[in-house]
């Protein structure tokens, strides 16, 4: 097939590829625990419910050692899974922190998954250990696996039984890291491996790109289970050496509140129409930098942002390939454009129409280095290193990037990925439906809202045991927002059903 490069970046640093120079020698581990001997008085990680309440880095270095014995005191061993299902706070940080440092593979998942979201995550992951904050998880956890320890979700309380705590820090960079799952269009979730190396070269990049340094602060509002608060925000921060101010949820009037001594905010769309809502999305002027990404960022919400004195910067990413596209922190950031390569990663376009819209690919040291478990799927997506994205493209004569559409069915709402396939399949267990198709809605707040069209077998849908069922089953930000009752599907000549049409 014909791939047409990207121009690499320009507008970003070209001179250090992530992985290169003094950055080899070192691992994601080592340049953290350096920063925070360096810093011991200095606050790191400051909650944001709390100004008061801060880790500085003697605090970040005892928090995560403690947490490291206390996973290793429950028999948690280096290359083992451990199950993190928690909101964003100092305390549940400490305990994914303390995971890593111990070398253990952390599992990241909405802390709102369902019994059978998480039942399937741990028949695939096979953790030996999950740290969660909810007695219900708990109790569902024990009940799928009794062999998977359940810890409290900072990882602390046997260390002083210790006699010595485990060896920490030991993880090479090839060592798996993190294993983070994302839906297919068969709704099947695969978990995306980064290893320590493909981590660090995915905040080495954003650190060139956007000039993260250790003067910087960052608000950090986002969920930790997906890559975008995780990899980019919390590794982002820990690696420059910076500090950020974490919140358990995103209030739009927090978030504002702690403008002042902060530089940067990283939101998905939505929460830039909240912030946009508050008329006082001016105040986010005083950052040095917001960013958007995860989802696309409307031109008109863009427009209004800047003309509030807050020039948005987009960028794009993907679970399996964390960031690899941004607009350039100095030079024209272009709405509708989700920017140009950042440095370290090759970007092409495959399979062109006449219009030049083809699919991305993409190539870099901040690859997964495949799915858990899965050798087909691992050799389908990763052809000769170049991972294809899903997401069709174009490139304006100046190598600005944008994104035009789908290969698959995927619905974003609020920034989570919501595969229609998956709650079709849970919907269509029901008795009382014949057919069902889920799409997404534009919505101005959400970006889409799922919606779904059901067809009754043989009388109408019982839609309140259709929203008790995805309840149930699905994540709160999968279930669908409205149910249509319809006689029948709008098909194609080949029997498929026509999403645009029940869009419209
Ligand atoms: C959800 N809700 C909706 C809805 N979606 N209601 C109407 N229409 C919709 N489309 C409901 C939920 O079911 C829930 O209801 C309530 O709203 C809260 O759901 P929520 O999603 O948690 O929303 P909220 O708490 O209001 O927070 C909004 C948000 C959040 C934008 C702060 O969705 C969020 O943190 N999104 C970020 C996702 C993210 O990090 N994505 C990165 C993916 S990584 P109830 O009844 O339960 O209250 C990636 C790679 C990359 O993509 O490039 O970054
Ligand atoms: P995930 O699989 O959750 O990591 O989501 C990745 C998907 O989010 C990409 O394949 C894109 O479809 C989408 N995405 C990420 N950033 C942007 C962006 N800035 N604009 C449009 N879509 C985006």
């Amino acid at each position: 097939m014909v791939r047409v490069e990207v121009p690499a970046g320009s507008g970003h640093p070209k001179s250090t590829h992530p992985g290169s120079g003094q950055e080899l020698g070192r691992t994601l581990l080592s340049a953290w625990c350096d920063h925070w001997e360096s810093q011991r008085d200095r606050p790191v990680l400051i909650d944001g419910a709390d100004a008061t309440t801060h880790l500085n880095g003697g605090l970040m270095l005892r928090a995560t050692a403690e947490a490291a014995a206390s996973l290793a005191a429950h028999g948690v061993a280096p290359g083992d899974r451990v199950l993190w299902s928690c909101g964003a706070s100092l305390r549940t940080i400490g305990g994914l922190l303390g995971a890593m440092r111990l070398g253990a593979v952390v599992v990241p998942v909405s802390p709102s998954s369902t019994r059978s979201e998480l039942t399937y995550i741990i028949g695939d992951a096979r953790p030996s250990a999950a740290m969660v904050e909810r007695d219900e998880q708990e109790e569902w956890i024990s009940s799928v696996d009794g062999e998977v320890t359940v810890v409290r979700a900072d990882g602390r309380g046997e260390a002083d039984h210790m006699d010595a705590g485990p060896t920490l820090d030991r993880a090479l960079p090839g060592d798996d890291a993190l294993i983070v799952y994302t839906s297919g269009t068969t709704g099947k979730a695969k978990g995306a491996v980064h290893t320590h190396r493909s981590l660090l070269a995915g905040v080495h990049a954003l650190r060139l790109a956007w000039e993260w340094g250790p003067e910087d602060r960052l608000i950090l509002a986002l969920p930790l289970f997906h890559v975008h608060g995780l990899c980019a925000g919390l590794f982002g921060t820990l690696t420059a050496g910076a500090s950020a101010v974490v919140f358990t949820r995103f209030l739009e009037d927090q978030v504002l509140d702690a403008v002042p001594g902060s530089t940067m905010f990283f939101g998905v769309p939505t929460m830039y129409h909240r912030l946009a809502e508050t008329g006082r999305a001016g105040e986010l002027s005083a950052l040095r930098l917001c960013v958007s990404g995860s989802a696309p960022l409307a031109a008109d919400l863009w427009k209004r942002l800047n003309d509030d004195g807050v020039p948005v910067l987009e960028r794009y990413g993907m679970t399996e390939t964390l960031l690899t596209l941004s607009n350039p922190l100095i030079g024209e950031r272009r709405p509708g454009s989700v920017g140009v390569p950042l440095p370290g990663v090759e970007a092409a376009i495959e399979g062109t129409d006449q219009e030049g819209v083809g699919e991305l690919v993409v190539r870099g040291p901040s690859v997964c280095r495949g799915y858990w478990d899965r050798p087909d799927a691992t050799r389908d997506m990763f052809a000769d290193g170049w991972f294809a994205t899903g997401d069709l493209v174009s490139v304006d004569a100046d190598g600005y990037v944008s994104i035009r559409g789908r290969t698959t069915e995927l619905i974003i709402s609020g920034g989570h990925n919501v595969y229609p396939a998956e709650v079709e399949a849970i919907l269509a267990r029901h008795p009382s439906v014949a057919e069902v198709a889920v799409v997404g809605v534009p919505s101005a707040e959400w970006g889409e809202s799922v919606v779904a069209f059901v067809v009754g077998a043989g009388g109408d849908p019982d839609v309140a045991a259709l929203r008790a069922l995805a309840a149930e089953e699905l994540a709160p930000f999968k279930r669908p927002r409205e149910f249509n009752v319809r006689g029948a599907l709008p098909r194609n000549a080949m029997g498929k059903v026509v999403r645009r049409a029940l869009q419209e």
